[in-house]
Order: C-alpha cells, then sequence, then structure tokens
C-alpha cells in the first residue's frame, strides 16, 4: 500500500472511532446520541442550543448512513465507511449543522467567541485527547486566548474532510482508546 493511502486510511480509522461513542467498532444512532449527552454534560447550553446539537447530531448520523449503509442495517461498518467516506458536499449538507450548533454551545455568551475553557470541555468531551486539544486551540487562538466560532467551525469541518495533512483540523486525533 502507498504512503499516501495508508496515511488516509489512518485518518479514516481516527475519525470512524471518534464517531464510534460507544465504542462498540459501529457506527450506529446511538453513537450520535451519546456525542451529543457528552458535550451537553460537559457544557452548560440553553435549552435551543442543546435542542440545536441533538438534532445536529441526528442529521449528521441520517446523512451519514444515507451514504455510507450500504446494506441498509442501520449500523455502519468501517468497511461501509471507507468504501464511501463522505466527501465536502456532503458535510456541508448533513455535518455543517452539526458544527455550528456545536461552536453555538461553546459560545455560551454569543459574542462569536469560545473561550479556552469551554473549547477544552467541548472538545474533550467529543473524545479527543488533551494534548491535541491545547495544541489546536493555540492554532486557532493564536494571542488572542480566545477562538472565533466560525474558524473552529470550518476546523472541524476541515478535520472531517480534507485529505491533507497540514490544516490545523489535522492536528485532531482521538485518544487512544
Ligand atoms: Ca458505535
Ligand atoms: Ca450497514
Ligand atoms: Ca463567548
Amino acid at each position: 500500500m502507498s504512503m499516501d493511502a495508508t496515511s488516509r486510511l489512518t485518518r479514516l480509522r481516527a475519525r470512524f472511532s471518534l464517531l464510534d461513542a460507544n465504542g462498540d467498532g459501529q457506527l450506529q444512532a446511538d453513537d450520535f446520541d451519546l456525542l451529543a449527552d457528552r458535550v451537553l454534560n460537559a457544557v452548560k447550553a440553553d435549552p435551543a442550543k442543546a435542542h440545536a446539537l441533538r438534532e445536529g447530531c441526528r442529521a449528521y448520523w441520517q446523512g451519514l448512513a444515507a451514504d455510507t449503509d450500504r446494506d441498509g442495517d442501520r449500523v455502519v461498518t468501517f468497511e461501509e465507511y471507507a468504501a464511501a467516506i463522505p466527501d465536502a458536499v456532503h458535510f456541508d449538507q448533513y455535518g455543517s449543522p452539526y458544527a455550528h450548533a456545536l461552536a453555538a454551545v461553546a459560545d455560551p455568551d454569543d459574542d462569536g467567541e469560545v473561550e479556552r475553557a469551554d473549547f477544552v470541555a467541548c472538545m474533550t468531551a467529543i473524545g479527543f485527547a488533551p494534548p491535541q486539544v491545547a495544541q489546536l486551540f493555540a492554532e486557532l487562538a493564536g494571542d488572542n486566548d480566545r477562538v472565533a466560532t466560525r474558524d473552529w467551525a470550518a476546523a472541524i469541518r476541515d478535520y472531517y474532510v480534507s485529505a491533507s495533512a497540514d490544516i490545523p483540523g489535522q492536528l485532531l486525533a482521538p485518544r487512544s482508546a
């Protein structure tokens, strides 16, 4: 296998295991409910934002399943996922509400910026490793010690759709199980 193919598989594995919130090795609707639960347990969100996040997670799952669950058993295996990896258009359609709802939950005062504590709480709840969370925050925040919600939503999108390795989103790697 070529280096490119190997690093692509590594990236896909990292994304897949991050999405597999209950850790059973497959993706199903429960994973995305659990993802929302974990974030909402970590960060205090008002009911409207909590609702948007739950709906965003659900829509992401439904879009993902529609594109990847080839045998229609409502479970997405890694093989199904890797064979039909969602592209940028797909993410913009199905994943974007999730990314924006997440950024909104992490911005309780609605000033368009995410404080470090909220950023770390959200990202850790999703399952990212603390060193990567700290590194990504530093990259996105620069000298400000806060991250614009739109930059964060863009970084999340990059993580799920990018094929390149030199963007901030690529710093995101799941904690080792
Ligand atoms: Ca699962
Ligand atoms: Ca399936
Ligand atoms: Ca804020």
